[in-house]
């Protein structure tokens, strides 16, 4: 354990663990997707009383329990009340992917004492307003979509919105090409649709799911050390995806409806895997209410096009409804339109909530940089 934190210390000199009681295998723990700038992140906190405390990875949340992993083994474990309660406060509570300290009590019990505030959050709202997380400290969210009767890109523009303003790059996963569109020709203009819709900034893959060929098309985004977050309707293929990624049968398959692809719903919690190349992923189920936890700014910024085009709008104060002389809805699809006025409409009867979530990231920020000063008092900087 000693020979492990001085390997971290040479790596990260930030003064970390020097009289903490932390055990941080570090090779281990990279094979759960402890990034370097994870790493110096948890450098700054200040270990909670007691321990020792291993830092662990969340790989499922359920009502009562957590499944931890440290690379070596996974092991159950609870909260203590005042993490709980301290997330709660902060409108949040703890997600697959989190960073957490945790200990075990005599009675051989695991305990969560801490959790490493994330680097990236991913959070969802229900239709009464209610927040709720999704997943924490991914890079990557492969947002999949069936070419087949799953397409639909209202809902995949909810999907952009949901991760937007996250941290977390979104890339857009198209399955079942094997089976909706095997030829270039039926591909090209599926794709060109695509683009013509969302620009070009969001990189596009299609793959078939089944097949290892689709590993290869989705290796730049799992590097060693990252973790990625597969989501998506029912039957659009993340556990086939999830499957087909590791290289063994994870995580069950379920058949979609003949008439409309809609799957049934198979996968019914997060759980966060391992892969052979030394990237994570997380499986999830089909969201049902997908209302992004987003604000009217990180909307424009996705919908960008249309912020553009609003320049040169006849009225200032254009809203792109009945007005005269809009450019908006002479140069915009109207489904898109549709779609941006009523994921606006939502983001501002949110607002109130929405704020609240930015206090929440600032008290994060402002933990961290707390840790900071006081590192610099330890050091002698101060
Ligand atoms: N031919 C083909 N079938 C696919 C592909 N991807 C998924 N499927 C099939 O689609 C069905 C649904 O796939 P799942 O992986 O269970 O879907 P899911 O997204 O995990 O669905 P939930 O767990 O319900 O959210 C299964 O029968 C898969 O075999 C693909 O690229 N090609
Ligand atoms: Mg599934
Ligand atoms: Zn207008």
């Amino acid at each position: 354990m000693r020979r492990r934190a001085a390997l971290l210390r040479r790596r990260f000199t930030t003064g970390l663990v020097q009289d903490t009681m932390i055990d941080i295998d570090f090779e281990h723990l990279r094979s759960m997707g402890l990034t370097p700038a994870m790493a110096q992140h948890l450098a700054l906190h200040e270990a909670p009383e007691g321990g020792p405390h291993a830092l662990m990875r969340i790989t499922e949340v359920h009502r009562e329990t957590l499944r931890l992993h440290d690379g070596h083994a996974e092991v159950s474990a609870r909260p203590l009340p005042r993490v709980t309660r301290g997330l709660e406060e902060l409108d949040t509570a703890l997600a697959v992917g989190d960073w957490v300290l945790a200990s075990r009590d005599e009675h051989g019990d695991w305990w969560v004492h801490l959790q490493v505030p994330p680097l990236t959050h991913i959070a969802r709202r229900d239709a009464d307003g209610s927040r709720h997380p999704v997943v924490s400290n991914v890079d990557t969210a492969l947002l999949v979509m069936g070419l087949d009767d799953d397409y639909n890109l209202r809902r995949l523009e909810r999907y952009l919105a949901l991760v937007q303003g996250s941290g977390v790059q979104a890339v857009i996963v198209l399955t079942k090409v094997d089976v909706a569109a095997p030829t270039p020709d039926l591909l090209a203009p599926r794709l060109q649709e695509l683009r013509d819709r969302l620009g070009q900034s969001v990189d596009i893959v299609a793959v078939n799911g089944t097949h290892p060929t689709a590993a290869h098309a989705l290796a730049p985004y799992l590097n060693a050390g990252q973790t990625v977050v597969l989501m998506g309707s029912s039957g659009a293929g993340k556990s086939t995806l999830t499957n087909t990624l590791a290289g063994v049968a994870l995580q069950d398959t379920g058949a979609v409806r003949e008439h409309d692809s809609r799957g049934k719903h198979t996968t019914t919690s997060r759980s966060l895997h391992r892969l052979p190349g030394g990237a994570c992923v997380i499986d999830t189920p089909g969201l049902r209410a997908l209302r992004p936890d987003v604000d009217e700014a990180t909307l424009a910024w996705l919908f960008d096009d249309i912020g553009r085009l609003a320049l040169q709008c006849r009225f200032r104060d254009c809203r792109h409804e009945q007005e005269p002389g809009c450019a908006v809805r002479e140069g915009v699809g109207g489904d898109r339109l549709r779609n941006y006025h009523k994921l606006m409409r939502e983001a501002r009867r949110d607002t109130m909530t929405v704020l609240e979530r930015q206090q929440q990231m600032s008290v994060w920020r402002a933990r961290g940089k707390a840790a900071r000063a006081w590192m610099k008092v330890k050091r002698g900087e101060a």
